[in-house]
């Protein structure tokens, strides 16, 4: 083992004693001592979740999120061209394109420079009340600044776009012809250059897990899944748009909207993750309930959650202190007295700039799936 790999394992075992001392540990009890779920009666006895597998989606059983972050194997899975193997020791990250300095990097160079560290969570665009929410996570993500990456590759005046390839393939039919296409996203080079933009090798300290996109991938806090690119081989610089299925025909919201007073179908590409706040677990201990659940969104603070019992008043919910700007945030509601039967209970988070969450009735006619994040109403039994 040479002086970097040596440095470069000091690091992550460190940083994994301090996430782990952070967390409290990497196996959580799904209830404390004398705590029991209540049930969702919205629930259907078949639901599932689906568990780690090769080449599968995995979704989360939302009712166990008893804890702030994630582990690294409940958390969330989508990939749309399987889960490609990857190498770690001949791997090489490229920058090519329109910038002075074109580099190619290995995974100790990367890792040789200072790193940074950061909680985020976030969820698949197409989440939804029919997975109870369970394309979702929180995790604490270690790698160097996409930022920095750049700026040394020097990007030339008249670029417009930073395009990200995954090592993963497959064969699309595009105007009935078959070719061969990378998993790709791109960013503008404004939201490339944001500086909490990370090229993240490793997760919850550990290495990053072949499904999560090992040995690097791109990670934007406050967007939707779709923009963090696992297994990154390939950062690409140009002065065009690029229009790859996941930036143009896939993940594309198309709703009702007001263009200059005119009435008109949109499309926009699924971009930062909308307001959003969902209940997905309602406990009872020794006679008193607590009904708890997350919020996402871009990462602008939050001015309130609130949570309203059948046709009650909305009612102020408690934040967890270990929430920050793009981490999940999780929160939990105090739930007094609840009477015998069946309630409903639906959640609404504000944030500072006055955003609040609506009503699915509210918002605009959306015909995509994609960017669900009206209010979810969920009925429990006491
Ligand atoms: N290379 C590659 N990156 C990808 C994808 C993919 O199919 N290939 N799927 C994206 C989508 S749609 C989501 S929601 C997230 C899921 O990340 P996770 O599986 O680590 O939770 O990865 C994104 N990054
Ligand atoms: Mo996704």
């Amino acid at each position: 083992m040479n002086q970097e790999e040596k440095s470069r394992r000091r690091m992550l075992q460190g940083s994994m004693l301090a996430a782990g001392a952070a967390v409290g540990g990497w196996v959580f009890p799904a209830l404390a001592q004398g705590e029991r779920l209540v049930p969702f009666t919205d629930v259907p006895d078949t639901f599932q979740y689906r568990p780690v597998q090769p080449n599968t989606t995995h979704w989360q059983d939302t009712r166990e999120i008893s804890n702030f972050i994630t582990p690294n194997d409940d958390f969330y899975l989508v990939q749309h061209y399987g889960q490609p193997e990857v190498d770690n020791d001949s791997w090489h990250l490229k920058v090519t394109g329109m910038v002075d300095n074109e580099m190619e990097l290995s995974l100790a160079d990367l890792m040789s420079d200072e790193t940074i560290e950061q909680v985020v969570g976030f969820e698949c665009g197409g989440n939804s009340q029919r997975l109870f929410h369970g394309l979702i996570g929180n995790a604490h993500w270690q790698g160097v600044p996409l930022a920095r990456i750049l700026e040394q590759a020097d990007i030339q005046s008249g670029a417009k776009e930073v395009v990200f390839f995954g090592a993963d393939t497959s064969t699309e039919e595009i105007r009935g012809r078959e070719v061969e296409k990378a998993f790709a996203r791109s960013l503008s080079i404004l939201d490339a250059m944001r500086p909490e933009n990370l090229l993240a090798f490793a997760m919850n300290g550990r290495p990053l897990p072949h499904y999560h996109g090992k040995p690097l991938r791109l990670i934007v806090p406050g967007w939707y899944g779709v923009a963090n690119v696992k297994w990154l081989t390939q950062i690409h610089v140009q002065n065009t748009r690029y229009m790859g299925r996941f930036m143009g025909r896939d993940y594309v919201t198309l709703k009702r909207e007001e263009v200059g007073g005119v009435e008109r179908w949109v499309e926009n590409s699924v971009t930062t993750m909308n307001l959003k706040s969902s209940i997905v677990r309602v406990t009872e201990n020794a006679g008193e309930y607590k009904v708890m659940g997350f919020v996402l969104n871009d990462g602008t603070p939050l001015q309130s959650v609130e949570v309203k019992v059948d046709d009650g008043s909305w009612q102020l919910a408690e934040l967890d202190s270990q929430n920050t700007r793009y981490s999940w945030k999780l929160f939990t509601f105090n739930w007094d007295n609840p009477s015998p039967g069946e309630h409903t209970l639906v959640s609404r988070v504000t944030d500072v700039n006055g955003n609040v969450q609506a009503t699915p009735e509210e918002l605009p006619e959306k015909v995509s799936y994609w960017e669900d994040f009206g209010q979810f109403p969920r009925t429990v039994s006491i």
